[in-house]
């Protein structure tokens, strides 16, 4: 259903960019905008402007936690799936969501921060994550509708992303991608299944559909009007296609599949434009989007009051491991000896 071959016109190459007050040595920077208009990739050793180091922080840790902090809304239904196969799905699904958190804090860390500094953040409700998370999964079908339309919102966004300047951002997405891609996949399988069922299975799938389709709109971003970040991504190369665009491709790819599964997106606005070749879409809530961002919505306490707990109740794991590889180096020590 989705590709990693995505060949969209980076349009985002003329928009003007300010240039940053920078006290970068002219020569590096010369160097390194060179590779960039190349289409090279930075590489951890490499030289690289504080700006861009930030910026890339900023972007995999944000995305990293909200990996973690997805693996909560559907975790709540692996007590509850009904049958060992939804189960086993949900459970492997799960924990590759907690995979793709550690691989990005790797990459994130091979710019300097470290893991502890990136959790602090998180859990002092000082560092974003997505949005789509603060809201409560209230049936069954909430769990599949997160993997047809959340994790097909997320591959969307993500798979211009293996492209992205910096080598291990885009190296670990590649694999992420190849996982969120199964994972869209029995997300919507549930939901076919669903659908052939009573009315009250529909009933659920359709009222999953309602609350989550707006949401997951609002999960590509602001509109590329209000967004901040966006020229300097682009013309850093880290982001390969606008949040309007990716928006766009998204309800474009996503109305067939409705149509399939029988459902009705919750948008009368919703229609095929044939001049634009795109489907036309109604208003999306920005106000809603920022309450949420900013830390009002449903679950945003809920969501941090479990991250924080769990990460507390497993302090005894990581002191252990830490004991653990401290008496292996002495061995090996003595052994050298
Ligand atoms: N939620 O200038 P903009 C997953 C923030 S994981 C919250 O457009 P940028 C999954 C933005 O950070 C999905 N905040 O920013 C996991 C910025 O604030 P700061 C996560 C948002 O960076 C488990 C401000 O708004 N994916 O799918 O150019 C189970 C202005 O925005 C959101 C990633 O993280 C949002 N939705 O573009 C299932 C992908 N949108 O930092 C599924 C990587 C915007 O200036 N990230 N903000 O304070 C990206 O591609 C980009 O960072 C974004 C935003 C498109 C998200």
């Amino acid at each position: 259903m989705y590709t990693q071959s995505f060949n969209v016109p980076d349009e985002s190459g003329q928009r003007t960019v300010k240039p940053i007050a920078h006290t970068e040595p002219p020569e590096q920077m010369a160097r390194f905008d060179a590779r960039i208009d190349a289409d090279g990739r930075i590489e951890p050793q490499d030289w690289m402007p504080e700006a861009y180091r930030k910026t890339l922080v900023r972007q995999i840790s944000q995305h990293a936690h909200s990996e973690i902090v997805g693996m909560l809304p559907e975790g709540n239904w692996i007590s509850r799936a009904p049958s060992l196969k939804r189960k086993a799905i949900l459970i492997a699904k799960v924990q590759d969501e907690g995979g793709h958190g550690l691989y990005l804090y790797s990459a994130a860390e091979t710019l300097g921060t470290s893991r502890d500094q990136m959790l602090d953040a998180l859990h002092t409700g000082k560092a974003k994550y997505s949005s789509i998370f603060n809201y409560p999964t209230l049936n069954w079908a909430d769990v599949g509708v997160i993997g047809w339309l959340v994790d097909g919102a997320a591959i969307m966004n993500q798979i211009p992303l293996c492209r992205c300047s910096y080598g291990p951002y885009s190296r670990a997405m590649v694999r992420v991608c190849k996982e969120e891609s199964f994972h869209q996949r029995q997300g919507y399988e549930a939901l076919l299944v669903m659908m052939k069922g009573n009315q009250a299975q529909k009933d659920m799938v359709q009222d999953a559909v309602n609350r989550y389709w707006w949401k997951c709109l609002a999960m590509f971003g602001p509109p590329d009007a209000d967004s901040p970040n966006s020229a300097q991504g682009m013309r850093w190369g880290i982001k390969r296609i606008s949040n309007d665009d990716l928006r766009q491709k998204f309800i474009d790819a996503t109305v067939p599949q409705a149509k399939v599964l029988g459902v009705t997106l919750p948008d009368p606005d919703l229609k095929w434009n044939e001049e634009r070749g795109h489907h036309d879409y109604g208003q999306i809530d920005w106000d809603e989007f920022w309450a949420t961002v900013n830390g009002n919505g449903p679950c945003n306490k809920e969501r941090l009051a479990t991250r924080v707990k769990a990460h507390n109740d497993g302090a005894w794991v990581r002191d252990a491991a830490l004991a653990h590889a401290r008496k292996q180096q002495q061995r090996q020590l003595k052994e050298a000896a």
